[in-house]
């Protein structure tokens, strides 16, 4: 690497000395004025994760999810499309808070160092951005760092988070046994909807789908792949608003559905009841289901509902295909998931609790030969293993029912993005399921009663005090805490909380669900009381719900 290049480069780019960045669950996320020096540096680091793999592309995408508009991120993403490997965090964050361009080339001669890599390997990177104005410059600043280190960039412009994580995969795979698909935009949605249609195939037409796109990005991919599908499933797009930026995830999206359980306000009067609709976040790799009853209370099916009757599906399939011997189906949550979901599940399937975080889910449901995972907040896919994915490509159907589970378990692998949740492919996988089964929201729903629940924030000074164990569900830190949730939970019936630190936000977040609709908000309200007093919250501002 041109070591005069990059310092040079690097001095355009300097960091504002008052931030501390983190790598954090979804890689950094803050306020996108602030963020150049970051995607200048992550430019250089794509570059040398790529020479470490041997040329490998790495994926590299501009958002900030479901936050508002001002705000933006930048994540990256390994060769198979999954998520950074851990251990490349630190070096992100390292990086990234190096405080002068001479600390960060002595960082990155560490880096180089220490990892062993190899710098006449080449290096490739791809990226893409949503729909935010701070976009378009921070983009600039990443192609400045791929410059400087010497890396082939491919721009893919304006897309999803999960059509980025594709194309890595394509790209990466091309030309091999397991080509995962077109490494094009196109080729994405042609993979997908060629998928859908043979799946709906001789089913009776499904009512047109209303979707919320959050006034983001996923406002495009839903339009290029209505077109494709064209009349075999009616797109109703609602909040497509991309060019005003105040807009995007402002009262809408699978976020503010999620956390606000009702409606977007605009939906309000859009849906005649039972009409099932869904929700994008704002950079579409997030999907929540609702719809009004006939008494015109909301109902909301999130990632947990999803998992429940996609899940069930897939079993229905490997064993009419005659595979059940060969293939299992196993699903991985996080303690988020509905008390109820977890019970339906377990009933019938092997269930895993991992802690909060797609990369977690991610790979425990990969060591399944069909892993489903959702995490309620409605992030979530189906990962099928190498094995599971021989066996089908070699089964020997025998009879025509065999036959037809057995072409139908073949194209939900093209029309699952096994990469990463997708909320593009998730809803087609969700339609296939309804048309399938022919369930409306409402038959969906009943295959179990959601427990009442609740999530409480409580800000303290420092969220790092609180430790947990367990996959989450209990603490260590500070020690007594746990001893003294157990025992208000076990003054309620069916109670359930856990308390743990945000990956994303400063706060520290308490989830609680019962019987009784009344009684969880007075659990949820007394352990975020305890929680507060243990981090010797300042006693005149302790908010008064809590209890
Ligand atoms: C991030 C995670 C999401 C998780 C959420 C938890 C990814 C791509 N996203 O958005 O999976 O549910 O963080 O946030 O991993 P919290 O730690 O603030 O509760
Ligand atoms: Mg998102």
């Amino acid at each position: 690497m041109n070591t005069d290049l990059l310092r040079s480069s690097s001095d355009k780019h300097p960091k504002p000395t008052d931030i501390a960045f983190q790598y954090g669950t979804a890689g950094f996320r803050t306020l996108g004025s602030t963020l150049d020096s970051v995607l200048y540096r992550v430019g250089v680091l794509a570059a040398l994760r790529s020479r470490k793999l041997d040329g490998r592309t790495i994926g590299v995408m501009v958002t900030a999810s479901h936050n508002a508009a001002q705000d933006n991120g930048v994540k990256l993403v390994d060769p198979r499309g999954e998520m950074l490997d851990g251990s490349w965090e630190a070096h992100a964050t390292t990086l990234a808070n190096a405080p002068t361009t001479e600390a960060f080339l002595e960082a990155v001669s560490t880096l180089i160092r220490n990892s062993q890599i190899d710098l006449s390997k080449p290096a490739h990177v791809v990226y893409a951005r949503d729909t935010r104005p701070s976009g378009e410059e921070l983009v600039r600043a990443l192609e400045d760092g791929l410059k400087a280190a010497g890396a082939e960039g491919r721009d893919a412009g304006v897309t999803t988070t999960p059509v980025l994580h594709y194309l890595v995969r394509a790209i990466n795979t091309k030309g091999t046994a397991d080509a995962y698909g077109e490494d094009t935009q196109e080729g994405y949605y042609k993979k997908l909807g060629d998928a859908f249609k043979e799946l709906v195939q001789g089913r009776p037409p499904l009512d047109p789908i209303i979707i919320d796109c959050a006034n983001g990005v996923g406002a495009i991919a839903a339009e290029a792949m209505s077109s494709i599908l064209a009349n075999t499933l009616v797109f109703d797009l609602h909040n497509t608003s991309i060019d005003k930026e105040e807009l995007l995830n402002n009262s809408c999206g699978a976020d503010f559905v999620k956390t606000q359980q009702k409606s977007p306000p605009q939906l309000v009067d859009v849906l005649k009841p039972n009409q099932r609709a869904c929700s994008f976040d704002g950079d579409a790799d997030r999907l929540m289901y609702f719809y009004h009853d006939e008494n015109g209370q909301f109902r909301m099916l999130d990632g947990d509902k999803i998992a429940g009757l996609v899940a069930a599906f897939i079993v229905d399939l490997v064993k009419t295909a005659g595979l059940a011997d060969e293939i299992s189906v196993g699903v991985v949550q996080t303690a988020y998931a509905n008390g109820a979901s977890t019970k339906y599940l377990s009933d019938r399937l092997p269930v895993k609790c991992v802690p909060t975080g797609v990369k977690h889910l991610h790979h425990a449901a990969e060591r399944f030969p069909i892993g489903v995972y959702f995490e309620a907040n409605g992030h979530g896919t189906v990962v099928f293993s190498p094995s599971t994915l021989s066996t089908l490509s070699s089964h020997q159907p025998s009879t025509p029912a065999q036959d037809r589970a057995h072409k139908h378990l073949l194209a939900l692998t093209s029309l699952i993005n096994q990469t990463v949740g997708d909320a593009l492919s998730d809803m087609l996988l969700v339609e296939v399921v309804l048309s399938h089964k022919s369930y409306g929201g409402a038959e969906w729903d009943s295959l179990y009663e959601d427990l009442p629940n609740r999530l409480v924030k409580v800000s303290v000074a420092d969220r790092s005090v609180y430790q947990t164990e367990d996959a989450e569900r209990k603490l260590v830190s500070p020690p007594g805490l746990q001893g003294k949730i157990d025992e208000i939970v076990r003054r309620y019936e069916g109670g359930r909380s856990f308390v743990r630190p945000s990956g994303t936000e400063d706060v520290v977040r308490v989830y609680a669900e019962a019987m009784v609709r009344s009684q969880v908000d007075e659990l949820a309200f007394t352990v975020a009381g305890l929680v507060y007093d243990s981090a010797g919250g300042d006693a005149a501002k302790r908010p008064k719900e809590f209890i």
